[in-house]
């Protein structure tokens, strides 16, 4: 039986148009077309704040791929607002921290991709670095600007981890983010640093499987198997859980 998927929305606001202002609920196409080839049923999950509605949608899904998108407000790590933070959305902030919450409780998979990554790993005690720059030693262009699916950046991948059996000792990612890990939550291991050492993937070291990746495997994926695998991981992991 095929697993069902649910991708965390996001909310677009129209700049334009007839109606400037009105809200969309939205997630890219790339992660519904990467579920699919993947194998998998995916459904979006709009964004909200009720934790009673938040469990029902996650009791009906069998994983969770957490998307990209927003910077992390930085005061869920205790920290204020530097001056190269981007937009941040608090609502999904919220929802976001309860998605994971509640799937650890059902201990359903998760996949977090860029932003998704972040915030897995700030809402198990981690934090981040508001801006790459901010680290000592980043040199590499983490914000590729242009061509999603096009790798940019190469990435060493840790031996001991669930990365390494399908990606081997190194890969090549695309990078648009601006954001990154700086201390890894508890219970996390780190699992692929980009050779500036920011790091790029962290996994779930007990329990229920979590991958959060840096870069964004959902837009190279048609074109990249290996990219491909690591959804195909995913949803190998995902037991059919619904209620
Ligand atoms: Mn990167």
């Amino acid at each position: 039986m095929k697993k069902i998927i649910g991708i965390s929305g996001s909310i677009l606001i129209d700049e334009g148009g007839m109606v400037p202002g009105y809200k969309r609920a939205y997630v890219n196409n790339d992660y519904i077309k990467s579920v699919i080839l993947a194998g998998g049923i995916p459904f979006i999950i709009p964004v909200n704040t009720e934790p009673e509605i938040i469990k029902a949608q996650l009791e009906n899904v069998d994983g969770l791929i957490l998307s990209g998108g927003h910077d992390v407000n930085p005061l869920l790590f205790n920290e204020e607002p530097h001056k190269l933070l981007g937009n941040t959305m608090n609502e999904r902030d919220t929802f976001d921290s309860m998605l994971i919450k509640y799937a650890f409780e059902m201990e359903k998979p998760i996949l977090g991709i860029c932003r998704g990554c972040q915030i897995l790993n700030v809402v198990c005690g981690g934090t981040l670095y508001q801006d790459c720059s901010l680290a000592k030693d980043s040199y590499i262009k983490h914000c590729q600007g242009h061509t999603p699916a096009q790798p940019s950046h190469t990435i060493q991948i840790e031996k001991n981890s669930e990365l390494y059996t399908i990606l081997g000792e190194k890969a090549l990612a695309n990078s648009f983010h601006h954001m990154s890990i700086k201390d890894v939550a508890d219970g996390f291991k780190v699992v692929a640093i980009a050779n500036d050492e920011i790091i790029e993937a962290i996994e779930k070291v007990d329990g229920s499987f979590a991958l959060g990746t840096q870069w964004h495997p959902e837009m190279m994926a048609s074109s990249d198997e290996n990219m491909l695998k690591i959804f195909k991981l995913f949803i190998s992991k995902c037991k059919n859980s619904r209620l």
